[in-house]
């Protein structure tokens, strides 16, 4: 407890925007996020006041870091299962549990418990070898989908192999580990992906948000649309009592999401992450409460907030890195601004890297296209500059091209190709 305000001391694993996000939401609960982060640059190591560097799969980092904190959380799953369960062996209240936290950091796992309580999964196997791989493509037919177990994340870790030459190249013969650390999955025919997100206390309590329909681009997750369009009521419920179900059977603390494949006839869980999730960040404006503040709430059993929608509909659309475009980051962000002042902008603070996760935007609005062109709109003026169709809402009312300061930055003309001569990647770092 800090003494102070007496108020507990939370403590996050990770300094990814996770971690950042969360620290705003705790601002506002009185309380101040600890960070125990692998870089002083890390996205929430620049914005908390209490950071200790240190990396995640150090025994001596993690117990440090937890004697200082009345509960620690995690921002990622890259924490050795063993020493999450060592911590809590330890005294220290870590949460979720090693036990439940196992779940999201092993797909094979997952997949076996899953199967075992019921819960409707893909066809899938585990991978030791080649045999694995051709046999399951003898069940379910090509292509077969193979994963690592464990560590992937933003479309890392998953193939696609459409036939055995190219399940052979993936698994040379010889080549597969001792210990199954790979599994094979049916390629579902899907019509859209979905996610649930749901918060769970100690106590039991456990709410889900509406479910949304999230948008990838190479198995990355580039647009969430809440709630998902079009979804039949009865299904939308199917899908929030099995987040509530998984979350209670598997006794979660905290928030976790629940990847959804749609397959038109039926709904088949894809993966679980048990931490603040990129379908969860629409409820920052979205929701009467947000992922990150009911993290918090959930990891301190208070309470939990209402999930109710402060909207028809809010698209949230990511700024991810590597597309090259003009104009520096704060010339992106007037033009932006300019063009549609309601959109909310969230960065990270992070360097860009191609596919990298470097901030996201946030529309709400009453009818679905107009908002969800926003979004997207708004996403790619700041990851790629603005282009000649990128006249929003209030164009007519905002004269974007004419900046009515005279900022060096603004002074150039948008919409042509005015930025060319001086690409500027890397947005500018943010603190
Ligand atoms: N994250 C964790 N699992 C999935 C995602 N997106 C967040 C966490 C983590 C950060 O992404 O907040 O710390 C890592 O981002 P990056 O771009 O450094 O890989």
């Amino acid at each position: 407890m800090e003494l102070d305000t007496g108020l507990p001391v939370v403590g996050m694993v990770g300094g990814g925007q996770l971690a950042r996000m969360t620290h705003q939401a705790g601002i506002a609960m009185g309380l101040s996020l600890r960070v125990l982060a692998v870089d002083e640059s890390d996205s929430a190591a620049r914005v908390a006041r209490h950071v200790t560097l240190g990396h995640h799969t150090d025994p001596q980092a993690l117990r440090q870091f937890a004697e200082q904190c009345d509960v620690v959380t995690f921002d990622h799953e890259h924490v050795p299962n063993v020493l999450v369960a060592a911590l809590s062996r330890d005294g220290h209240r870590v949460l979720p549990s090693a036990a439940a936290l196992v779940y999201a950091q092993d797909k094979l796992r997952m997949r076996q418990r899953l199967a075992e309580l019921g819960f409707p999964v893909p066809a899938w196997r585990t991978v030791t070898g080649l045999a694995d791989l051709t046999d399951h493509a003898g069940d379910t037919g090509w292509p077969v989908v193979l994963k690592t177990a464990r560590g992937g994340y933003d479309g890392r870790g998953v193939w696609i192999a459409h036939n055995a030459r190219e399940a052979a190249g993936l698994l040379k013969p010889g080549a597969a580990p001792d210990a199954p650390t790979m599994l094979a999955e049916a390629h579902v025919e899907i019509v859209r992906e979905l996610a649930c997100v749901v918060a769970r206390t100690p106590s039991g309590q456990v709410e889900a948000w509406p479910v949304v329909e999230t948008v990838q681009d190479r198995g990355i997750c580039v647009e969430v649309i809440a709630p998902a369009p079009g979804l039949d009521p009865g299904r939308a419920r199917e899908a929030r009592e099995l987040a509530v179900a998984l979350a209670t059977q598997l006794d979660v603390v905290g928030v976790m999401a629940v990847e959804l494949f749609d397959t038109g006839g039926s709904l088949l869980v894809n993966e679980l992450a048990m931490r603040p999730h990129n379908s969860g960040h629409w409820t920052i404006e979205g929701s009467r409460t947000s992922q990150f503040e009911q993290h918090l709430r959930a990891v301190l059993d208070y309470p939990l907030g209402d999930t109710d929608t402060t909207a028809p509909w809010t698209v949230m659309a990511n700024v991810l890195g590597g597309s090259l475009g003009g104009g520096s980051t704060r010339e992106r962000m007037r033009h932006l601004y300019a063009q549609d002042p309601a959109v909310r902008v969230h960065w990270y603070g992070k360097a860009a890297r191609p596919g990298r996760k470097l901030g996201h935007v946030t529309v709400s609005g009453a009818e679905l296209g107009p908002t969800r062109d926003r979004a997207r709109r708004a996403a790619r003026i700041l990851s790629s500059g603005p282009s000649l169709g990128d006249r929003g809402p209030d164009a007519d009312r905002a004269d974007v091209s004419q900046p009515h300061d005279s900022q060096p930055h603004g002074s150039q003309p948008h919409g042509s190709q005015p930025h060319g001569s001086q690409p500027h990647e890397v947005p500018e770092r943010t603190r």
